[in-house]
């Protein structure tokens, strides 16, 4: 049983065929699917081989026009389906810029902030504080000289508080600062008087680590210099202030001794029961004032020195200051 195709068969198919195809391949709506129609049409086993395979049961003298029909439509179909494939890429990349854009409304699901080390966070309050009172704010160098951090302030070559034991010297004449005191200094040669201002910062001491002592700690200096300033006004500042810093705590001035100041004096809070020394302070020693180049008769000023990590562990009930230099933040955290 051999079935024969007819040449009006064959044309007929080829019409079908492209009919179909054309309506496939507008329709494929991915590229998988545009291929496996490719194949279907165009293949080794496709509709067109098809075809083509039938002619061979034609009479010769048909077979060229068919075959001619054939390779029209391959063609054709070949350009539709690269026509198509092209816009089925741009679709996808669309579809994917699509997808991928940010969408800047979003809520974020939040970025951990980080906050100042509580140190500064107390350094900064009483600075702040000062700053209500009408100081101004200083900064120098940590590492200084000799003539800065101690002979400027009256404290002369053989003093003990020059010792090795107490400072770490750099070279001959380097050292780490072991007060902020030299930035006052350095201040003063710039401004004169009359001067109001503070000097905020981290200072160095040869010390052995306990839980009251650290080789890097921080202080702020406050200095007053003008006409007429006495005693009273250093005792009604530092009182204001300790009253904004602590509430209204009894406090006491202890006779004391500093270099660079006289008369001097200790000053202590009453913190649960106990007297806690919370800083140093008193007039500017005429020799200090006449190293500047300022006239003793003239001008007169008061000086205070605090330590911040005594401030902050009192505020905070911290015991220990070595939780302030071991950057846990599952501590720090807190503040
Ligand atoms: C303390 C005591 C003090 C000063 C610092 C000072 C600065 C100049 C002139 C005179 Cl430029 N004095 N500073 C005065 C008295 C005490 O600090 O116990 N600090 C932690």
């Amino acid at each position: 049983m051999s079935s024969t195709v007819s040449l009006q068969q064959l044309k007929v198919e080829l019409e079908l065929l492209e009919e179909e195809a054309e309506q496939d391949i507008a329709k494929a709506v991915d590229e998988d699917s545009l291929e496996k129609l490719r194949v279907n049409l165009l293949g080794k086993k496709g509709r067109l081989s098809t075809v083509l395979g039938a002619m061979g049961q034609l009479p010769s003298s048909d077979r060229p026009l068919v075959g001619q029909r054939a390779n029209v439509l391959k063609n054709q179909l070949q350009g539709l389906i690269s026509q198509r494939l092209q816009l089925l890429k741009q679709k996808a990349l669309a579809d994917l810029v699509a997808k991928e854009t940010i969408d800047v409304t979003v809520p974020s699901i939040g970025t951990p902030v980080g906050k100042r080390h509580p140190l500064i966070q107390t350094s900064e309050e009483i600075v702040d504080l000062f700053c209500g009172l009408g100081y101004g704010v200083a900064e120098g160098p940590e590492v200084e000289n000799d003539h800065y951090n101690f002979t400027a302030l009256n404290i002369p070559e053989n003093h003990p508080a020059r010792d090795m034991q107490d400072t770490f010297y750099l070279g001959e004449n380097l050292l780490l600062r072991t007060h902020t005191s030299p930035v006052q200094i350095r201040y003063l040669e710039h401004n004169p008087p009359p001067v109001r201002v503070v000097a905020p910062g981290r200072v160095y001491r040869r010390d052995t680590v306990d839980s009251t002592h650290s080789p890097v700690f921080h202080q702020v200096e406050v200095l007053a210099i003008d006409e007429g300033l006495d005693f009273s006004h250093l005792r009604g500042t530092v009182m204001a202030f300790l009253k904004a810093f602590f509430g209204d705590l009894p406090v006491r001035f202890r006779a004391s001794y500093f270099p660079f100041t006289e008369p001097s004096a200790e000053v202590d809070v009453q913190w649960r029961g106990r007297w806690l020394e919370v800083m140093g302070c008193g007039m500017v020693d005429p020799a200090v004032l006449e190293g500047l180049g300022l006239d003793p008769d003239r001008w007169s000023g008061f000086a205070a020195g605090l330590g911040v990590e005594r401030f902050c562990m009192v505020r905070h009930g911290i015991d220990d200051i070595r939780r302030l230099y071991t950057s846990d933040l599952r501590f720090l955290d807190q503040f």
